[in-house]
């Protein structure tokens, strides 16, 4: 008979990117005993994954880093927009000062989590055999755990290399000269395409649904330049709380038909002219919420992106005349040269619309068209946005009731984003129904582990085992999320801010669209009330 060994913990917490990372630091710091689990061999959550030529942050520096001054006063950005090299190396450096080796677990990857009513803890087993009793399972698995691959015909029938993009192998393979077949065109297919552009012989674009890319404003940095003064960063991270999006920068404050045409168009160059995600998250505050507004915004995108390209066809693929969704309701990828890149000879634009893929065949994929041949297929498809890392850990809570089944029936469904009713003192950073896409990853990963902490402490402090969300106060977030969500211009694009890109999935918003500061008010409301909307059960008998 074997023995089996069951680690016994505070808090279990799953993942080594932001939210993960600063769980255990914070939890470990306020005297639990708990351990990280992760199924990488590394820090960085997704950056371990993504490593794919031209992966790298859309947020620019300082905004992607914890707020620890005993982390930036050292650490030194290369990059405005870090690639994947350097955050896997900023992650390193946060691991060492935090020491956090001594209660992690790589290749841990955990595949069920039961809740044991009797005993009010989590049951938690990995694939690896470990076992975990914890009082409190933090699955803080990030919005992009779990890959999304078509499912064409003859998939496996290809002899070449077939790849998603964040499964990129460790040791680069080889590009030069190939011919590269890349399928998306989301942040993802935008970066890699780009970049394999440069070595590629030849270079398919296969897209689905056009893009609507802005210029990312890369600055390489000195040994002795700063994206931000340090003696400036303490009040940074203040703001970066207090912005709409986790960013220290926000809407204008007014509307696009305030403006005349003329100062309309001052504007729109302005926020051109600074790149990066202004022209989407620091325009006029209509933008996203109206019609019209936004397609003025369309139209000067559509323009100035058009004059970026010289052949009329690829013009009206890439760009088209007629709006094909509202401007920033998909998410918008940062670019360094992806319309230029269309006017080079060896690469070309396949629109799988008018000629759908019909198959993988072994030299390379098969449209309704033509064969195409290749060397090397990159899938840039995507993923089980926001849900899919909780859905494929068998999470059971009370009564035995799947969070999966209960997310399949209802789409997500939470309360603040942060918790689910029927599944006691379970929490997540970055989870459904929270700011998660829309907020710059490392400030939601404060906001909301600092909170988780808070609830724990108030637990330990009065002696409560178990805390749960009720099923009115998780309705009623729900229709919260879902109203401003539909006050937005959001559900008449179809994307994984919806659900839309996973067959089956209910089309719910997986996002709260309120701002961060306004969620931050929900949470620190919530607790100020004696965690309202929560229910508590001493050591025993927790009824649902
Ligand atoms: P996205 O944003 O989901 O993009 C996936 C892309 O792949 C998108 O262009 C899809 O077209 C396309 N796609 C997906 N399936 C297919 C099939 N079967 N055929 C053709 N094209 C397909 O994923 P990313 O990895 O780019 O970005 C994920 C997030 O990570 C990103 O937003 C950041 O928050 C970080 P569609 O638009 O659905 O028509």
């Amino acid at each position: 008979v074997g023995v089996v060994n069951i680690e016994e913990l505070d808090a279990l917490v799953i993942g080594s990117g932001f939210g993960g990372v600063y769980q255990l630091k914070k939890l470990r710091d306020e005297g639990y005993k708990v351990k990280l689990v992760e199924s990488g061999t590394g820090y960085g959550g997704i950056w371990h994954w993504s490593r794919y030529p031209g992966a790298r942050v859309d947020s620019h520096a300082p905004h992607y880093q914890f707020s620890d001054p005993e982390l930036w006063k050292e650490w030194h950005w290369k990059q405005r927009f870090p690639d994947h090299n350097e955050l896997r190396a900023y992650f390193e450096f946060v691991a060492d000062k935090w020491d956090l080796g001594k209660d992690t677990y790589f290749e841990t990857h955990v595949t069920s989590a039961k809740w044991d009513e009797e005993e009010h803890k989590w049951i938690i087993t990995a694939s690896n055999g470990k076992i975990f009793r914890a009082t409190y399972f933090l699955p803080h698995c990030g919005i992009a755990a779990s890959r999304t691959m078509p499912n064409w015909k003859g998939l496996g029938s290809f002899k070449g290399m077939l790849v998603h993009s964040s499964y990129w192998p460790h040791e680069q393979p080889v590009l030069k000269g190939k011919k590269i077949a890349v399928v998306g065109t989301g942040s993802t297919g935008v970066q890699l395409s780009h970049a394999v552009s440069k070595e590629a012989g030849e270079l398919v674009v296969f897209q689905r649904t056009p893009a609507m890319p802005l210029q990312m404003r890369q600055v390489n940095y000195d040994d002795d330049e700063e994206s931000k003064p340090k003696e400036e960063l303490e009040q940074f991270f203040k703001d970066r709380e207090d912005g709409y999006w986790g960013f220290d920068f926000g809407f204008l404050g007014k509307g696009t038909f305030e403006d005349d045409e003329a100062t309309r168009k001052a504007s729109y160059e302005a926020l051109w002219k600074a790149g990066d995600f202004t022209f989407w998250l620091g325009t006029y505050t209509d933008m996203l919420f109206n019609d019209a507004a936004n397609y003025e915004a369309y139209k000067f995108w559509r323009e100035k992106t058009r004059a970026r390209i010289q052949d009329p066809r690829l013009q009206e693929l890439l760009a088209p005349e007629k709006q094909p969704y509202p401007f920033g309701c998909k998410r918008v990828p940062l670019e360094q040269g992806y319309f230029e890149m269309f006017n080079k000879p060896n690469v070309d634009l396949v629109d799988v619309n008018s000629t759908p893929i019909v198959e993988v065949t072994e030299k390379g994929i098969r449209t309704t068209e033509k064969e195409l041949e290749f060397d090397i297929i990159i899938l840039a498809t995507g993923f089980d946005a926001v849900t899919g890392g909780l859905t494929s850990i068998d999470i059971r809570g009370i009564d035995g009731v799947s969070l999966k089944e209960k997310f399949q029936e209802r789409g997500p469904t939470t309360y603040c984003g942060i918790s689910a009713a029927g599944f006691p003192n379970m929490f997540f950073i970055n989870g459904p129904q929270s700011p998660n896409a829309f907020c710059n990853g490392p400030t939601c990963a404060e906001l909301q582990g600092n909170w988780i902490a808070d609830v724990m402490n108030h637990n330990r402090d009065a002696g409560i085992s178990a805390i749960v969300a009720d099923d009115e106060s998780e309705k009623q977030w729900g229709e919260l999320t879902e109203t401003i969500a539909y006050a937005s211009l959001l559900p008449k694009a179809k994307s994984w801010y919806m659900g839309d890109n996973i067959p089956g999935k209910p089309r719910r918003s997986q996002m709260y669209l309120g701002g961060v500061p306004g969620y931050y008010e929900k949470l620190k409301s919530c607790a100020a009330e004696g965690y309202k909307g929560f229910h508590f059960q001493g050591p025993k008998g927790l009824k649902a």
